[in-house]
């Protein structure tokens, strides 16, 4: 069991990118694969052809009872819950169930990086794969940030670095698990259509350090209160691994504090006064937030050995991702910002307070079961406009209360509604705070729709 090898014969379960990808690597090696999916058969021509073509079979969900006896393992994509009828079935037939980073931990010789948090995930696991090459290092980089991270570990070896960008989903069928560093970002309200309560939603993410031990490092956000918690002096001995922290303070408990605008750095042993390491202001991303989330990757690559000299060259040459406030065009004074991949209430606060001008935002879409009452707060604060749109739109015109708002049913109706307020020197930012899906295929989709939409002003204006 779990050496994925031609004596086993195994159950993917989801047939997206992940399921996908791990049954090409358990193929690969010879494991009989079994697959399945809970979309309608006729939406399915392209995966079960895919699955075929690999040597695999494809299982309909109300036969999987069929093949559970001869089962040594089932593995789970993350957006399959756990309260599945085929994960129901699979468990009351005592198969076991291991998520695709399980798998790709157990094919894994490298040694591992994980990243997790709410926010703020695959611009970390990004730019500690940009670090770490930055500092003469072999990193590959994957996970949830879009490539499955079961391919991704194959071609690395002992030298190499994997960096990887785990979710709570993923992390709630994890068994051996352990990354050398373990990152814990932030926790706040998503995927509460998921999780019964953040307590629940927050232990799923702490299962990122549950196999470490005092060989292993955490670097963990002591900004974050409820992750502050965890740290050794609260008395928490949950976290068993070396422990780095980071701050926006100016605190000496610590390992990475901001004082008078540097970066300071306190070594884990040797001398341990805190070093200047890097400038707020050299660091090329917008908004505070992305200071922790350089924090983080800044200490998990001087945990593995970088030098701060190389460090330094790295951060200046990494550049936001697509549709993480990605300014995308200036037009007539105006700014655009594409902040598509802001996805839950707390990433729009961010990106409210990452500029101090006006700005008009451009947000909605499908509620993950959060509230929006943080976000209204914010919105009053700080923009000086809300375009609303998707099914989310009453409730947060709602919370924004006075904030002049207005409604818009496609993304070009709302980027023109926002150029119509826009003055020379604002920003208008899509930072929708929610699930795209109910206008659009992927938050990529409709980061893309904002861009065309932007792009269009451009053409009618004649620029
Ligand atoms: N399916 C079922 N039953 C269900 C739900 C889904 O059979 O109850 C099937 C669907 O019909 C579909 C397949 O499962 O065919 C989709 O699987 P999936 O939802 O796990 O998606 P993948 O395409 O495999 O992509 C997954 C991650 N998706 C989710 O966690 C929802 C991707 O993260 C990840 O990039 C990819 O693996 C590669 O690792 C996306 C995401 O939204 C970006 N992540 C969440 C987030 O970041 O907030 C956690
Ligand atoms: P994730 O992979 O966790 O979704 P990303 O790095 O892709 O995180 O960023 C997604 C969105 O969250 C972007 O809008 C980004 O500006 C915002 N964001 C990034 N880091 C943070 C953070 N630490 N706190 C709040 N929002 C953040």
């Amino acid at each position: 069991m779990f050496a994925f090898d031609a004596r086993e014969s195994v159950l993917v379960i989801g047939l997206g990118k992940s399921g996908l990808a791990s049954a090409e690597v358990l193929r690969a090696r010879g494991v009989r694969v079994f697959a399945t999916d809970e979309k309608p058969r006729d939406q399915l021509d392209a995966q079960i052809a895919a699955v075929t073509s690999l040597g695999g079979a494809f299982v309909a969900p109300d036969e999987v009872h069929e093949v559970l006896k001869g089962l040594t393992s089932a593995v789970l994509s993350p957006g399959v819950p756990p309260t599945s009828p085929v994960v129901r079935a699979v468990h009351a037939a005592n198969v076991p169930v291991a998520s695709e980073v399980e798998v790709a931990f157990r094919l894994c010789r490298a040694p591992m990086v994980a990243v997790t948090g709410t926010k703020g995930k695959s611009t970390t696991t990004a730019l500690i794969g940009h670090l770490l090459r930055g500092c003469g290092k072999t990193a590959y980089v994957g996970g949830n940030i879009g490539n499955p991270l079961v391919k991704e570990v194959l071609p690395a070896t002992e030298n190499d670095w994997v960096v990887a960008e785990v979710s709570s989903f993923q992390l709630e069928t994890i068994r051996a698990f352990r990354p050398r560093v373990a990152v814990l970002l932030n926790v706040a309200p998503d995927h509460l259509d998921r999780y019964p309560s953040m307590d629940e939603y927050a232990e799923a993410k702490y299962r990122i350090f549950a196999n470490q031990s005092m060989s292993d490092f955490f670097v963990g956000n002591l900004d974050d209160p409820r992750i502050a918690q965890l740290h050794w002096r609260n008395g928490d001995a949950r976290v068993q691994a070396h422990q780095m922290w980071f701050t926006l303070g100016d605190r000496s408990d610590a390992t990475m504090h901001l004082r008078e605008g540097m970066l300071m750095y306190s070594p884990v042993s040797g001398d341990p006064r805190p070093v200047p390491l890097i400038a707020r202001d050299a660091i090329p991303l917008a908004g505070n937030h992305n200071v922790l989330n350089a924090m983080a990757a800044l200490l998990t690559a001087l945990a593995i050995g970088c030098k701060p000299e190389a460090l330094r060259g790295a951060v200046a040459s990494f550049r936001p991702m697509p549709h993480r406030l990605q300014e995308i065009a200036q037009l007539d004074g105006v700014t655009y910002v594409d902040d598509s991949k802001s996805t839950n209430p707390g990433s729009v606060v961010a990106a409210l307070e990452a500029y101090d001008r006006p700005i008009v935002l451009i947000a909605g879409g499908r509620a993950k079961g959060t509230s929006f009452a943080e976000m209204g707060d914010a919105i009053r604060a700080r923009a000086k406009a809300l375009v609303a749109i998707g099914e989310a739109a009453g409730d947060i015109v709602r919370e924004a209360g006075t904030t002049k708002a207005v409604r818009a049913a496609t993304m070009e109706e709302a980027v023109r509604e926002a150029r119509a307020i826009a003055k020379p020197g604002d920003v208008v930012l899509l930072s929708p705070g929610c699930a795209s899906f109910d206008m659009f295929t992927s938050a990529e989709d409709r980061g893309e729709r904002f861009v065309a939409a932007v792009a269009g002003l451009r053409e009618h204006a004649g620029a």
